[in-house]
């Protein structure tokens, strides 16, 4: 994909964004919700059209609810495509499924939507629901995930994480970390949990870290398996891994939820986590809960992955509406997260 990065300044949008998120966990705890998000099943039945006619209307194919970060970026879309913001949000959750996907995308079709928005849970398989979609002339804007297809023209832009950089960002860290504490010359054992096979954002993580090991003829992965990025999976590949390979150094964790459980299979085995003669573990995503352990030095090294997207997909849809020339790709912006810079970017999360 020859895309144009184009990095939009986050810092307004980043503050409205959680400004947004804090607006939209606050009403929909008192209930009085601000959405005029339906399911697929309720849009089917009795449409949205009446009061609704001057309303964009976007359907939203989400992958599911496996992590902190995906329930945020569920929760930033929410609250940028408002009744009030003049959008009518169809919103489906996936369950992981691909065919659910599908079926999402096929009904926001029959229902003639003015946008479809998704992020597909792996990369290959949409050709066809992608060309019927381009058939209805509906814009497709692809999320956080990628997908793999021969024809680009069969989605209008993209907004997402660059995960490879995040893998690269994670190798980076380690190179440097092994130089400063002078075991750069020794041997090195890595396992690596990775997240939902296949997903762009798996492949991204693992390509990236591994564009760095590869330099060093000392850095050994001795095994990589999916903990699909949940906390219960990457429980169960860490004891895995710690029953197969008795002498880990490092854990590369594609995201904190799976984080959260190798941390919890590491120390009940006995072992510690940690710069001071513990297993070091670098981990993705840098939810708030994850970054409080980098405070701790549990986790060593947290690579952002921005969720708040919504802000960015409102801007699109704008641009669209306006009929403005679009970018193929937005990449959103992320850091990277240690003990020596965490403490002072606490109070902005508000995920
Ligand atoms: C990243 C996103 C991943 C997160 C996980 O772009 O697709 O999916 O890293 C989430 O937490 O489940």
């Amino acid at each position: 994909m020859d895309e144009k990065y184009i990095n939009w300044k986050t810092e307004g949008i980043f503050r409205l964004g959680s400004a947004a998120l804090c607006l939209f966990l606050l009403v929909f705890t008192c209930g009085c919700g601000i959405f005029s998000s339906v399911s697929v099943e309720d849009a089917e039945g009795d449409g949205y059209g009446g009061e609704n006619d001057n309303l964009v209307v976007v359907g939203f194919s989400q992958i599911g609810s496996e992590s902190v970060w995906r329930t945020a970026h569920t929760a930033s879309i929410q609250a940028a495509l408002t009744k009030e913001n003049g959008y009518f949000l169809i919103f489906d959750n996936a369950r992981q499924k691909q065919e659910n996907q599908i079926k999402a995308l096929r009904s926001f079709i029959s229902q003639r939507v003015d946008y479809i928005v998704f992020s597909p849970v792996t990369e290959s398989g949409w050709d066809t629901v992608l060309e019927e979609a381009k058939e209805a002339g509906i814009p497709v804007i692809l999320m956080d995930r990628m997908v793999d297809v021969e024809d680009d023209s069969l989605y209008t832009t993209w907004i997402g994480p660059d995960t490879e950089e995040e893998g690269r960002k994670a190798g980076r860290w380690l190179e440097e970390y092994l130089k400063m504490s002078g075991r750069q010359k020794e041997d090195i054992n890595i396992v690596v949990l990775q997240g939902t096979l296949s997903s762009s954002s798996q492949r991204g993580r693992s390509a990236g870290f591994a564009e760095i090991a590869n330099r060093y003829v000392n850095w050994h992965i001795l095994g990589q398996r999916s903990g699909e990025f949940t906390v219960a999976k990457g429980k169960e590949v860490m004891e895995q891994f710690l029953e197969k390979y008795p002498d880990i150094d490092v854990v590369v964790s594609q995201n904190d939820d799976m984080t959260f459980g190798a941390v919890e299979a590491i120390e009940e085995s006995g072992r510690k986590v940690g710069r001071d003669g513990g297993i070091i573990i670098l981990s993705f995503d840098a939810v708030k809960d994850a970054l409080r352990m980098v405070e701790t030095g549990q986790i060593a090294v947290d690579v952002e992955c921005n969720p708040e997207q919504g802000e960015y997909l409102a801007e699109v849809i704008g641009i669209l509406e306006r009929g403005e020339k679009l970018e193929k790709a937005y990449v959103v912006e992320e850091k990277v997260f240690t003990m020596e810079n965490v403490s002072k970017y606490m109070n902005d999360r508000s995920y």
